[in-house]
């Protein structure tokens, strides 16, 4: 070895090792987030994956997003996951003869060529997709890009905004934990208490062959987990009724913050826009109507099922600071949260916990349920930025990046010392710190 033509690794820059990682998890389409323990492809992964991607290759982004839109239902849901043929079956749990997509999906129009499952992930695509053009807007208007995804990112929305609206009240619901994406966050325990889970006998983990059992959620939360996700399947995935419905902020945030994104593609487009954003102003509006919570200082999680806010503490209520419509009050009260003795950030952390550091459920390693995660750091150092918050975001930048590549570009970190958790290698950890070099 010549060092001098062929330094050792840990000297590159963080642009060259993120982007081998997302090299090294590229399968020729799109992304894997993790190539042992996701090793196909995730939806809300494949949109932050997007807007990193952009910067190294704009075509690429492009294919993501593309891939992920081609497994499209009939009825406008994009699936949580796509599954790669060629990974064996055993490789991921529930697999696709769990999810049964082409069979028990056909009513609600699953695609017949590609398995995937049948639940949802936040909408962060449009969002995705917008922030993907404007870093090549030339190759973008050649390949036709925002027209090819505009009717499939509208018709997402819709189904959203008509048969997820459980509630009535025009915000989106999800109906199972895997769907907001913050899998076992302690604002699920209550509504999760009441679901019977399917025996741990009846399945088998394939996530602790590659994930310390104490860094993952329990066997009884993923028979909560299995239960709830066979009986959507065995009603053959229509909405409705369900025993766990829930509006969360971030859920539905993202889909205000992907709104106003799809109306600046419609306008790139030649539409005006002016409906859509119209509409984003009008959910932001349902959004403080249903959700805000004053005395906690942020957003809370409803319960649709006994009609009451959950009161948890989640990184899930802060995210809706991305939001450009909101009150000043709202927005200075969620930078207090956020600062103050619950979030600890720029005082006793330095990127922002999952959860409520002083809540009894609190946990440094156990996944959604304390650690720090790249994704969200990077949704609320957005929504610092937007609110005239620059040393914060600033110093949240920084943070990710440090943290990012001090960790090998972890899953998720301990939230005071940065240490890393999960997988590492993760892709939208390098994805994200990329964007924010930019
Ligand atoms: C699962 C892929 C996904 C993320 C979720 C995260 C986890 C577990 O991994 O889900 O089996 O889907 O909670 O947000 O999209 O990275």
């Amino acid at each position: 070895r010549d060092i001098a033509y062929d330094p050792p690794p840990t000297a590159d820059a963080l642009h060259v090792r993120a982007a081998r990682v997302l090299e090294g998890n590229w399968t020729g389409a799109s992304t894997v987030p993790s190539r042992g323990l996701y090793p196909h492809q995730w939806s809300w992964d494949s949109a932050f994956i997007a807007v990193g991607l952009r910067h190294l290759s704009p075509l690429r982004a492009q294919t993501e997003l593309e891939t992920l839109l081609a497994a499209q239902w009939g009825d406008g849901r994009i699936p949580h996951i796509v599954f790669n043929p060629s990974v064996p079956l055993d490789a991921y749990f529930p697999s696709p003869d769990f999810w049964r997509s082409s069979t028990a999906g056909r009513t609600a129009g699953a695609p017949r060529t590609v398995q995937t499952s049948g639940i949802v992930q936040p909408p962060v695509h449009a969002l995705a997709a917008w922030l993907v053009h404007r870093a090549d807007p030339g190759l973008s208007r050649a390949r036709g890009f925002l027209e090819r995804v505009h009717p499939r990112l509208a018709a997402w929305h819709r189904y959203l905004l008509h048969r997820r609206d459980l509630g009535g009240a025009g915000l989106a619901s999800v109906v199972h934990p895997w769907e907001q994406g913050m899998d076992n966050s302690p604002c699920w325990d209550a509504p999760l208490a009441r679901v019977a889970p399917a025996p741990a006998r009846s399945f088998r983990r394939a996530d602790l062959d590659h994930g310390a059992a104490q860094d993952r959620p329990t066997d009884l939360d993923y028979g909560r987990y299995v239960r709830l996700a066979a009986d959507y399947r065995d009603r053959h995935y229509a909405d409705g009724r369900s025993d766990f419905a829930v509006e969360d902020p971030a859920f539905n945030a993202l889909l205000i913050a992907s709104e106003h994104a799809l109306a600046r593609i419609a306008h790139e487009l030649g539409a005006t826009g002016t409906a859509r954003h119209a509409r984003a102003e009008r959910l932001t509006g349902a959004l403080v109507e249903r959700l805000w919570d004053p005395a906690a200082g942020m957003f809370l999680c409803r319960d649709l099922c006994d009609g009451r806010p959950i009161g948890e503490r989640s990184v899930s209520g802060l995210i809706p600071l991305l939001l450009p419509g909101l009150p000043r009050d709202i927005t200075t009260a969620l930078v207090g949260t956020l600062t103050g003795p619950h979030f600890g950030l720029g005082r006793s952390t330095r990127l922002v916990p999952s959860y409520d550091l002083l809540g009894e459920a609190f946990d440094p390693h156990r996944y959604w349920r304390g650690p720090a995660w790249f994704n969200t750091a990077w949704l609320v150092e957005r929504g610092l930025r937007a609110h005239g918050e620059r040393d914060r975001a600033d110093a949240l930048a920084e943070a990710v990046l440090t943290s990012a590549a001090g960790s090998g570009f972890a899953e998720y970190v301990d939230p005071y010392t940065g240490a890393a958790c999960g997988a590492t290698g993760f892709s939208w950890t390098a994805a994200l710190a990329l964007d924010l070099l930019h």
